[in-house]
């Protein structure tokens, strides 16, 4: 038996966690056994990567450095968490993934996609999501939404023309991919983006 694993992408401020909270319920109505995490971290191990990850006090962390402890986390994530639950049927809703590193460290950083598809192919072997959820909203107005945050991460630190990278590396990742991803405009009021979510699921719900 093999669960469903859906992730969740989205650059600054695009209300993933708002609407995280309405996809577990949604798939909690429709019966599911879901499952909640995240990334970077989701087990013991991973938080404690995501703590030195997001860490502001670390300026001194190289970008290799940070693609190498996302896939240490992630690695650890797999092995104990996500695909012990997909194998007993569960639905992994996960917040953010792979797409991710492509996106922030790939786009963000500038680090060949060839290296992070190395770490992609070692770290996953083979296994991808069934559906990724992309929030995408102009940058300056997700930033302007995250900006109410008191005290920022190191990567919320960064500035516009690093988020624009991201934003461009996720919607590129969409087009090629466009199989699993799904992008939704999260620009409007949180009920029309649940909107624009619920049928997504609903056509997943019925293909499954
Ligand atoms: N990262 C990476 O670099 N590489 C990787 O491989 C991975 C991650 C896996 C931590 O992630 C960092 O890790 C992340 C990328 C990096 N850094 N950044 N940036 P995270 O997911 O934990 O952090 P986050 O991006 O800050 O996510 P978040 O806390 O879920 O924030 P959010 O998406 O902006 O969601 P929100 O808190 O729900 O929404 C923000 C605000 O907007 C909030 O006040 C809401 O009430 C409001 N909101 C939400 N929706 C709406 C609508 N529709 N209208 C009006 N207002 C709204």
């Amino acid at each position: 038996m093999t669960g469903k694993f859906i992730t969740i992408e989205g650059s600054e401020g695009v209300g993933k966690s708002s609407n995280i909270a309405f996809i577990e319920n949604y798939l909690l109505d429709a019966g599911k056994d879901v499952l909640l995490t995240r990334e970077p971290g989701g087990t013991e191990l991973g938080e404690a990567i995501r703590d030195l990850l997001l860490d502001a006090k670390n300026t001194a962390m190289c970008s290799d450095t940070e693609l190498l402890l996302m896939f240490a986390a992630r690695a650890q994530h797999l092995e104990e968490v996500i695909r012990p639950a997909l194998a007993v049927g569960k639905w992994v809703i996960c917040d953010r993934f792979t797409d991710a590193t492509y996106a922030y460290q790939g786009g963000g950083r500038g680090i060949p996609e060839s290296r992070i598809a190395i770490l992609e192919e070692w770290v996953q072997d083979g296994l991808q999501p069934d559906l990724t959820l992309l929030l995408d909203m102009p940058v300056a107005a997700g930033l302007e939404r995250a900006g109410q945050r008191s005290a920022p991460d190191r990567f919320e630190q960064e500035k516009l023309a690093f988020f624009e990278r991201v934003r461009e590396a996720y919607l590129a990742r969409a087009k090629k991919y466009d199989q699993r991803f799904r992008v939704v405009d999260a620009e409007p009021a949180l009920a029309t983006v649940e909107a624009q979510i619920r049928d997504i699921l609903d056509a997943l719900l019925k293909s499954s």
